[in-house]
């Protein structure tokens, strides 16, 4: 069978409203996806997590059951998603009835082979973080985490527990076999040197609420991660010997923010593995959006709202700025001059520019038409980067990419710049002057496609602006033939594709 793309995101709490962390990493999902997807089959996969303490307390907070308090705010998270235009192809939520029955199965399941068993759990609980710690961590006797210092709760329960320990030493080997396979390179070191400390069994139960789903036979729900972590396979209907399953699994690509490496690192390999599947290929634990050096979140109330940023920069501009302000993996800062200079600079000037002085010269000299082709040095100076831009992107590396994509757009102002089309026509010379047009809407055209994964919006408008129909998310070994626009195509002049924003 052939094997598709298959990338996923967190799927995340609904306590609350969405941030632009939430935001960011599922447009990096999103470029992911619609960069493979002209390549052959794709799916992405993002959603929701519903179940657990801490949104079963938002709820009662306001007044609802945790059901209608999700069920009311799904909107939102989902209106955000279509407003930054992101493809997924399923949008899972864990109070779907097709993720639970998995994940009840798969507690049958390691129930009987004797990878879950019931023991006694006692230690200290933080609700906010779903987390147990172990006494030596805790900080003036609260919460480590920095970001939440909540006080702890001393639990004492019968529990079922899920057998981890029993997995370091594959765990440890994995890591060596597979350098790569957890990246960045800092997030597979942490992970390798917390299991040479040693791993400990990992309770999958709670018995003091019941906003979860249900145990098989009784006696709680199962806890909120082990839950969450099945919505990987459980969308994509895991079971035993499903063909749509093996088409997808495992994983190419598992995007994390770095703070929940350990669940998909070491405790989701080992749940795997019990079920007799593979690890996902490649999971990517990246960097925080930070303000003011701080982990832009919820629980620090620094939270960025994603749709008033879309009202100011247009969701391309966002998507922008995430994509091209910090390497991908690492910290970055968000600040509104940051995004508002990147956006004026580079989005407004350099491309938006080039596109409407392109296409307003075509419209003076040639009646919006494309002139013929002539002798040009692009073909050849750039025939390799649509493949390096692919192979930087597959790697991770959307700055760089960016970058890359950047070469061919500073290239084509210089030779406005350099060539003075005004001049050229003004001469007459219109030989000179239909090749130097011709390689700017080529120029654009080759932009067009190479940036549609990144702003699937205003690429839209430049091809059509373009006079182009289809094929703009087609495969780019043909897509991306120099000479490909043809002579005599209709373009039209539209507004600026990126109009300048005033500063204050
Ligand atoms: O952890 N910078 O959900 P969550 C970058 N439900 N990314 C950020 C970010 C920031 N400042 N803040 C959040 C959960 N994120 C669990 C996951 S998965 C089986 C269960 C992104 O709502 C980043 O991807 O707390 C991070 O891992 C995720 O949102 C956490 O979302």
């Amino acid at each position: 069978m052939t094997r598709a793309y298959y990338v996923t995101t967190p799927i995340y709490y609904i306590n609350g409203d969405p941030h632009i962390g939430h935001a960011y990493t599922t447009i990096v999902a999103d470029v992911l996806a619609r960069t493979a997807r002209t390549r052959g089959d794709a799916f992405f996969l993002t959603g929701t997590d519903e179940h657990g303490q801490k949104v079963a307390d938002a709820a009662s907070a306001a007044g609802l059951s945790p059901q209608e308090w999700c069920d009311r705010l799904i909107p939102k998270w989902q209106n955000l998603f279509a407003r930054f235009d992101i493809s997924y192809d399923d949008f899972i939520r864990t109070t779907q009835l097709r993720h639970e029955l998995v994940v009840q199965r798969v507690f049958e399941r390691l129930r009987e082979t004797g990878d879950v068993y019931l023991g006694k759990y006692e230690g200290w609980y933080c609700s906010n973080d779903e987390t147990f710690w172990l006494e030596s961590k805790l900080v003036n006797g609260r919460c480590p985490n920095p970001e939440c210092g909540r006080e702890v709760q001393w639990l004492s329960e019968d529990d079922w527990f899920f057998r981890l320990s029993k997995y370091r030493d594959r765990l440890l080997q994995h890591f060596l076999d597979n350098p790569h396979w957890v990246r960045p390179r800092s997030a597979y070191n942490e992970m390798v040197a917390m299991l040479r400390e040693g791993l400990e069994d990992f309770s999958i139960s709670r018995s003091s609420f019941d906003w979860g789903v249900p145990i098989p036979g009784g006696g709680g729900v199962i806890y909120v991660w082990f839950d969450a972590l099945l919505n990987y396979i459980s969308a994509i209907d895991w079971s035993r010997d499903d063909p749509r399953f093996h088409r997808y699994w495992p994983a190419s690509v598992q995007l994390i923010g770095k703070e929940i490496m350990r669940f998909h690192t070491l405790v989701w390999p080992a749940v795997l593995w019990a079920l007799g599947e593979e690890a996902p290929k490649l999971v990517f634990a990246h960097g925080w959006i930070t303000l003011d050096g701080q982990k832009i979140g919820k629980s620090l109330g620094n939270a960025i709202d994603p749709f008033e940023l879309i009202e100011r920069f247009g969701s391309d501009g966002v998507r922008y700025f995430l994509l091209r302000e910090g390497h991908f993996g690492s910290d970055f800062s968000y600040s509104e001059a940051k995004i508002a200079q990147r956006y004026n600079d580079e989005l407004a000037n350099d491309l938006g520019n080039l596109f409407r002085r392109t296409l307003s010269m075509l419209e003076r000299y040639r009646n919006s038409l494309v002139p013929q082709p002539g002798d040009s040095v692009f073909p050849e100076r750039f025939a390799e980067l649509p493949s390096r831009v692919q192979e930087l992107i597959a790697d991770l590396r959307f700055r760089d990419a960016l970058e890359a994509i950047w070469e061919l757009v500073t290239a084509l102002n210089r030779a406005i710049d350099e060539r003075k089309p005004w001049e050229l026509y003004k001469a007459g010379d219109v030989r000179a002057l239909d090749a130097l047009l011709y390689d700017l809407c080529e120029g654009l055209r080759w932009l067009a496609v190479m940036l549609a994964p990144f702003l699937p919006e205003r690429t839209a408008i430049m091809w059509r602006q373009l006079g182009l129909e289809s094929g703009l998310h087609d495969d780019w070994r043909e897509t991306l033939v120099w000479g490909g626009l043809a002579a005599d195509t209709q373009t039209s002049l539209g507004d600026a594709l990126f109009p300048r924003l005033e500063l204050a």
